[in-house]
């Protein structure tokens, strides 16, 4: 494989000039004014911190000669989404000590915080770091959140697969002790003595990394849109261990013709010893060889594509050793983990559908955030945040079933059987009015677009379920690249339609009309719809449906 690496992207001069993510962040995050430089914003990812504007105030502000309102987004990395009653109960309040009273649970599995004020930031992570969580590394050019299905984290699994995400997160997490000093503790110390890991360096990855754990069985966790999957398997002569996919990712760019969603595809076969070994290899193949000239294709996606796999897998092997050929999967369409579920312990696990995954009450004291609250209120409980923006309640008590229906009912939250099969798998990113790069609403308009996609479903009678996935551009936070109905922001009031990926996360929707107005979604689906209506086969998905008979 050839590497041509031309003039860097201004963010590789950030980086190398930082001091190992330290960059002026101590005397700008202290200094008066309410937002930082452009460097510092760039700096400030890799700590998990995203600067924002309200976007709804933009032109307000600016027509009075007003500056933006600035505020933070901080983002917690939580290695397979568990956190403890205790680490709830600390991310509850800071919602209300310091953000806009909202947990927002990610497609990730992590949770952000909006509206954050510069001077709060070093408050979140003290109290982050008190409760053995970050948000170092949260973003940034390097390993992300790794996702698991909650499956495997949390029974049916050994402790070795389960305890995967974790080891990843101790193995990949920066060295630097920059986060630490700047945002916890608050003294520099005096650089030098601080050194990075190889695989990072001082310049640390091309872009981010991300890699996801899927169960043997489903695919919750979209493994195929990953820079990394791992799918469990048993090797027919090592055992027990993980095919390792590598080279997905689903953003791209309307202005870069050579931006695209990809699927990830098969390296190897790894053992559990070998994981974190392997993933390194990885990990120092895209260090070395992903474009940090053009930051729109700086993902491995690209290395993998221009290269191609067998290439890909030779640089691997040259930096890892002989590679194992990889062992064929059969992952099933991805479980949504909602309802009451009996675990493996005897003790029940209740899924709960959070729209958009933003926790958050519709009245004082009154909705899901205080609704989890008062479940937590004496129970010791493990929560998990879903892929798909849900939340697990786990370690219930058989006979503690009933209180806990009572309270969420009390407070409003709908049960699984009065959930519309639209809205009950139905994803949108953040978009407006904190994401920087939306082109069009998603989150905010998810309830009336579930609603349409909906009275389509419901018009073809009988009860069908269909996944429909939003986001507000084509970075595509919410996956929709992989969804049987994607609808993505193209400009301030249209959206592109996708249709035909699949609940198996095996397959890219393609696009069917561009430009569409909300309004105009019903009428531009209804016609595919009731196709599948007339001419699909017992049990067939949308998605398989219009992948079988349209053709590409
Ligand atoms: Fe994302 C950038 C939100 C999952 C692809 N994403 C952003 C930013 C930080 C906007 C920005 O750069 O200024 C968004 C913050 C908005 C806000 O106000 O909070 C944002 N992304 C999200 C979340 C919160 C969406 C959600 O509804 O949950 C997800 C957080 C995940 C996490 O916990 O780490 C989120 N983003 C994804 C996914 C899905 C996934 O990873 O499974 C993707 C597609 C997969 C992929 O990476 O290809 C995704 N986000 C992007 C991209 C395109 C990257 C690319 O290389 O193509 C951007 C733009 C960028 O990085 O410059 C982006
Ligand atoms: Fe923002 Fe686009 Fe991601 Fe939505 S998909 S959160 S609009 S970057």
């Amino acid at each position: 494989m050839t590497v041509t690496q031309p003039t860097s992207s201004p963010v590789e001069t950030i980086k190398a000039a930082s001091d190992l993510l330290r960059g002026a962040l101590a005397t700008e995050l202290a200094a008066p004014e309410a937002n930082v430089s452009a460097d510092s914003e760039q700096l400030l990812k890799f700590h998990g911190v995203y600067a924002q504007d309200d976007r709804d105030q933009r032109r307000a502000r600016s027509l009075a000669g007003e500056s933006l309102a600035y505020s933070f987004m901080i983002r917690v990395a939580i290695p397979g989404g568990r956190l403890t009653t205790a680490q709830w109960l600390a991310l509850d309040a800071v919602a209300d000590d310091v953000a806009d009273g909202s947990i927002r649970l990610t497609t990730r599995q992590a949770v952000q915080f909006h509206g954050v004020a510069k001077f709060d930031l070093r408050t979140v992570a003290t109290t982050l770091h008190g409760h053995l969580l970050t948000s170092f590394a949260a973003c940034g050019d390097v390993v992300r959140n790794t996702v698991t299905c909650p499956e495997l984290a949390l029974d049916g699994a050994s402790d070795t697969r389960c305890d995967v995400a974790t080891r990843i997160a101790r193995a990949f997490k920066p060295a630097t002790r920059a986060h630490f000093e700047i945002f916890v503790d608050g003294t520099l110390a005096v650089s030098g003595g601080d050194v990075e890991h190889d695989f990072y360096g001082e310049t640390y990855l091309p872009r981010k990394f991300k890699i996801a754990i899927a169960n043997p069985g489903e695919n919750c966790v979209d493994v195929y849109a990953q820079d990394l999957g791992l799918v469990p398997a048993t090797h027919p002569e090592v055992g027990d261990g993980f095919v390792v996919l590598v080279g997905g990712g689903l953003g791209r760019s309307y202005a870069q013709e050579d931006t695209f969603a990809r699927l990830a595809e098969p390296l190897t076969f790894v053992t559990h010893d070998e994981v974190i070994e392997l993933i390194g290899a990885v990990v120092d193949t895209y260090r070395d060889l992903g474009d940090r000239s053009n930051r729109r294709r700086a993902r491995l996606k690209y290395v993998v594509a221009d290269g191609g796999i067998a290439s890909f897998a030779k640089e691997v092997s040259r930096r890892y050793g002989p590679l194992r050929a990889p062992i064929a999967i059969d992952l099933a369409a991805a479980d949504d983990h909602l309802g009451w579920r009996e675990q493996q312990d005897g003790r029940w696990r209740l899924g709960i559908r959070v729209g958009a995954g933003r926790v958050r009450d519709v009245a004082e004291g009154r909705g899901l955030r205080s609704a989890l609250r008062e479940v937590l209120d004496g129970r010791d409980l493990t929560l998990v945040v879903t892929a798909q923006q849900d939340l697990i309640v786990a370690g219930v008590a058989p006979d503690d079933r009933a209180a806990i229906d009572q309270v969420l009912k009390r407070h409003g939250v709908r049960s699984l059987t009065e959930l519309g099969a639209v809205e009950r798998t139905a994803l949108a990113c953040p978009a407006l009015p904190t994401c920087g790069q939306a082109l069009a609403e998603a989150e905010r308009v998810l309830p009336n677009v579930v609603d349409a996609v909906q009275g389509e479903v419901d018009r073809l009678g009988g009860t069908r379920r269909i996944q429909l996935r939003m986001t507000g551009c084509p970075n595509g936070c919410a996956r929709p690249a992989v969804a049987e109905v994607g609808v993505v922001g193209r400009t301030k009031s249209t959206y592109d339609v996708y249709l035909g990926g699949g609940p198996r996360g095996d397959r890219l929707a393609r696009v069917v009309r561009e430009k569409v107005k909300l309004d105009d979604l019903p009428e531009v689906l209804r016609p595919h719809l009731e196709r599948w209506r007339d001419e699909g086969r017992e049990g067939e998905s949308f998605g398989d449906f219009f992948d079988r008979v349209t053709p590409s």
